[in-house]
């Protein structure tokens, strides 16, 4: 059999409000089911300013920190947590550069963006800041690790 559970991580994503609003909530789920990761946690959520100011507290002294806060608190959002071998940056490269316009064709940013402050999609950067964005959005009760069934229930 393959190894697995070898340095299996966790990272935090989130479908931002123009994400949810271009309708492509489906489609970013379906991405990340299809290349083999984990969902272990999601909501679907209006953000709190508090929330929004502590998730993006890095850019705080930024000249686009007031918009970005704006921005994430103006609608709802799918917060999420994926498990995986490698998620973290795996899921960083799906989800491309940080400008649509510079953002690969196939990745999430390059096939459905063009604007850097409507950039669809959140994803931790490393291991320390996914493992603060995972306890600052979720409860440990909220996330649910799972297996894949050896029974063949669905037959
Ligand atoms: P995110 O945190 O949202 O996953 O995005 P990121 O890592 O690719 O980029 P980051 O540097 O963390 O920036 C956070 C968000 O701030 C907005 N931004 N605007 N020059 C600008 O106007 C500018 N730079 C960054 C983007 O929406 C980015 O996602
Ligand atoms: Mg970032």
């Amino acid at each position: 059999t393959t190894q697995r559970n070898i340095a299996v991580e966790r990272t935090f994503l989130a479908i931002k409000p123009d994400g949810v609003q271009r309708s492509l909530v489906g489609e970013i789920i379906r991405r990340f089911e299809a290349k083999g990761f984990t969902l272990v946690g999601m909501k679907f959520m209006k953000v709190s300013r508090e929330l929004a100011e502590q998730h993006y507290g890095v850019h705080r002294e930024r000249p686009f920190f007031q918009g970005l806060v704006e921005f994430i608190t103006s609608g709802p959002v799918v917060a999420m947590v994926w498990e995986g071998d490698g998620v973290i940056a795996s899921a960083r490269k799906m989800i491309g550069a940080t400008n649509p316009l510079t953002a690969e064709p196939g990745t999430i940013r390059g096939d459905y963006g063009v604007n850097i402050g409507r950039n669809i999609i959140h994803g931790s950067d490393a291991p320390e800041t996914a493992q603060q964005e995972v306890s600052l959005w979720f409860k440990e009760e909220e996330l649910a690790s799972w297996e894949p069934s050896l029974t063949p229930w669905i037959k």
